[in-house]
């Protein structure tokens, strides 16, 4: 049967006479028909990537894509009138994910298909994911995000594991995705989710009775962890995903032929950050219970787990006092103990050991000494782990530490996000890149084909016409295509600096009123979500809006200035933003991005990153060349020295320089008092004069100076075309493929 015919047997009526949901319905079972059916990846040795968050957004169109359907399944609705855009609009988005962590998870899963590799994704299967945003008087509100269906991507398994806690006992089942490789074979992706989730105990917002375990525990992602209620159910969360997880890979293993001893060789677990790090001790004590002794248990599941690190930032370091898991997991207590006790045994440095003095257990030293890798996620940040953050354990284990610089995947980046881009990379480089991204490079053959470049203009100013249609229909927001896009989207964090931005556009604003006419108009989009106890990220969204409020309805300066803040910014609107970008700002404190990847999403997809040295923009400013990205900004080795020396001091910028006393007086100026909460702005200018921890006002100056020379450069649009195409055609060093057959090849051994 064709497609067509396949469809029409699914509706039970003609295309043409469906509606959306209908189609979306249809397209659903019949993609997930043919994912079924293709061939499993196959080999002895298995990854199993465990994570808590998987980012994995709407899967139709990539799966069609993947699946090689797509423009065939495009074709067939156009002939029957639908349009496929408003089908994809259908699907509900996953929310089982956060941030760039567990969006890198999601790339991850696609690029090891694609490679044919055998390996699993093994998280959890949360219910209302993590909060959906809303605006309400300038301020963020959060409410639950349910996403699952009666009929959606998850395939209720009969798998079912036993998990104890103190004083309980639940099991786990196992819920399945497809994860369909681009041209080649399929994985799986299994969520761990408890029967007895319900959903009914939320009350106002996202708030919920935390001690009822069998009802909660897989209800949100990042329950609030403010209250110790709150903590206690993340390690309720984390064991219960890895305790399923150790269980399914001892059966998958043993059912290979695996004898438990010989475990390395059949299986290799990837750690994504602290979350899953449990796994360790829980594998430890599965083997004991089935007769290894303790010694041969623990160096067993040393060969087997590797350790990723996301961040340097000590207070995104998982730290458990043992009096929690005590509470929760006592069964694991013995064990960390006797982890803990090798290592003092062995080392006398107290900086190393896994329980400190004061009773806690440090989750990344558990992944450290007892797995076989530990990796950063781009050069910038393994160098400053080894030579600073970890160094004590670098000291230890040289050979353990590696880099695997992160990267994303082209189906959806590219091909799914941009399909007219990837029509014009197809005629003119051909289509090799898809599975070659290094092909990229031959675009720069065009560097000075000025039909190409024009091109690229066109098609930059439709996708931001498409972007304009959008925020106006979801958001009521008015833009203009003829300005300047200059976007931020990705975690409301300080270190992240989207106060930065902010000053800067209160000192635009200030100086259109003071009558200085800027050369070219620009449109400043921000996305993002704070978590809902991160009081000070929560005061810069509502800055953020109060400045959206101002300044899009002032007619002396929306002419040239307006700000959006998109609502709920989640995955599916990152694929409408990221294309219409002309600059990607990414403007992290040196030092404190472990990498980002929207940076390289933007550059794919010809955006030019205005950013600091810091994570992977190092790797994108060496790849392009000084022409082609605007750094600016005191460089990572300055700001780890300013805080070794403690002589950073905010407020002596914000006395000495009359700009940046201007913008930060703004934030409670009449104007803005008008629109938004005196508590909240008050509190945030406290914040940026008498602490500013990321040290957003040593960066002013030179923010402001690269940003106007930035827009001054876009003035020339072929000469701005020309900086697109070469940071489109080096775009290929970061396709998830290339850091999949890394990780494969230092790591996995598969
Ligand atoms: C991000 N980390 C890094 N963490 O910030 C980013 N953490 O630089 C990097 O590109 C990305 O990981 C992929 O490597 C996160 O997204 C979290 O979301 C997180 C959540 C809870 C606790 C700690």
């Amino acid at each position: 049967m064709n497609i067509q015919e396949t469809l029409q047997q699914k509706l039970g009526k003609e295309i043409a006479q469906a509606s959306n949901e209908e189609i979306y319905g249809a397209l659903l079972s019949m993609v997930q028909e043919m994912a079924g059916e293709k061939e499993r990846t196959d080999s002895k040795k298995k990854l199993y990537y465990i994570s808590a968050e998987f980012l994995i957004g709407k899967l139709l169109s990539n799966n069609m894509i993947n699946l090689g359907i797509f423009n065939e399944v495009k074709d067939v609705l156009a002939q029957n009138g639908k349009n496929i855009a408003e089908i994809e609009e259908v699907e509900p988005e996953p929310s089982l994910g956060n941030g760039g962590l567990g969006r890198l998870a999601a790339c991850f899963l696609d690029s090891i298909a694609t490679l044919g590799l055998a390996g699993d994704g093994v998280g959890l299967n949360y219910h209302l994911g993590l909060f959906k945003q809303e605006f309400k008087n300038n301020l963020q509100r959060e409410t639950p995000n349910p996403w699952i269906e009666e009929k959606s991507w998850l395939k209720k398994t009969d798998v079912v594991y036993p998990v104890s806690f103190k004083g309980l006992n639940v099991n786990a089942r196992m819920y399945d995705i497809e994860v369909t490789g681009y041209n080649n074979k399929t994985n799986k992706l299994h969520l761990f989710d408890i029967d007895s989730v319900d959903e009914t105990i939320v009350e106002d917002g996202i708030t919920f009775n935390k001690e009822d375990i069998e009802k909660n525990l897989t209800l949100f992602l990042y329950p609030d962890d403010s209250d110790e209620n709150g903590r206690l159910l993340r390690i309720y969360q984390q064991y219960f995903m890895v305790s399923a997880g150790a269980q399914l890979i001892l059966d998958e293993c043993t059912a290979k032929g695996c004898n438990l001893h010989d475990l390395s060789d059949y299986a290799v677990i990837q750690i994504n950050d602290t979350h899953p790090t449990m796994v360790i001790p829980e594998l430890i004590r599965l083997l004991v219970e089935r007769g290894l002794d303790m010694d041969e248990a623990i160096e067993v599941v040393s060969k087997t787990c590797a350790y990723t690190n996301h961040t340097i930032l000590a207070e995104a370091l998982e730290k458990w006092p043992v009096y929690y898991l005590k509470k929760v997991v006592p069964q694991l207590m013995p064990i960390i103990e006797v982890l803990d006790d090798k290592v003092r045994r062995k080392f006398e440095d107290e900086s190393v050991s896994i329980i400190d003095r004061n009773d806690t257990v440090h989750m990344a030293h558990i992944d450290i000494h007892y797995g076989f890798s530990v990796n950063g996620v781009a050069s910038l940040h393994t160098e400053i782990l080894k030579e600073t953050e970890l160094n004590n354990f670098y000291k230890i284990y040289p050979e353990k530490f590696n880099n695997k610089t992160n990267g994303i995947t082209f189906r959806r980046w590219l091909l799914h996000c941009n399909p007219a881009l990837t029509e014009l990379l197809d005629e003119l480089i051909g289509e090799g890149y898809k599975k070659d991204a290094a092909e990229l490079e031959k675009l720069l053959a065009f560097k000075d084909d000025e039909k190409v470049l024009d091109r690229l203009v066109e098609i930059k100013h439709a996708n931001k016409e498409a972007l304009c249609k959008y925020l106006e229909e979801t958001q009521g927001v008015k833009v203009s295509p003829d300005t300047i896009f200059d976007i931020q989207i990705k975690r409301l964090h300080e270190y992240k600096r989207q106060q930065l931005n902010a000053l800067y556009i209160i000192d635009k604003y200030l100086e259109i009123k003071a009558g200085k006419i800027p050369a070219a108009p620009v449109t400043a989009i921000f996305g993002a979500k704070a978590a809902p106890a991160y009081v000070i990220a929560k005061d810069i969204i509502h800055l953020i809006l109060c400045l959206q409020e101002i300044i899009n309805n002032d007619p002396e300066v929306s002419p040239y200035l307006k700000v959006v803040m998109v609502e709920n910014y989640n995955v599916t609107k990152a694929e409408k933003l990221i294309p219409a970008c002309d600059i990607s700002e990414q403007i992290s404190l040196a030092s404190k991005e472990a990498s980002g990847t929207g940076n390289m999403k933007f550059m794919l997809n010809g955006a030019v990153t205005l950013g600091t040295e810091d994570g992977a923009n190092v790797e994108i400013h060496e790849l392009v060349g000084n022409d082609n990205i605007f750094v600016f900004g005191a460089s990572s080795d300055e700001v780890i020295e300013h805080y070794a020396k403690a002589d950073y001091v905010a407020r002596d910028f914000y006395e000495k320089n009359p700009a940046i006393k201007a913008a930060i007086d703004f934030i409670t100026s009449e104007e803005v008092l008008k629109v938004g909460e005196k508590e909240n702005l008050e509190r945030l200018q406290h914040e940026i004069i008498s602490k500013d921890w990321f040290m957003t006002l040593l960066d002013f100056d030179s923010y402001k100076e690269k940003k106007e020379e930035a827009l001054r450069a876009y003035a020339d649009q072929k000469t701005w075309a020309k900086k697109a195409l070469v940071n489109i055609a080096k775009a290929g060093y970061f396709s998830s493929d290339r850091t999949i057959e890394e990780y494969n090849r230092d790591i996995w051994h598969l």
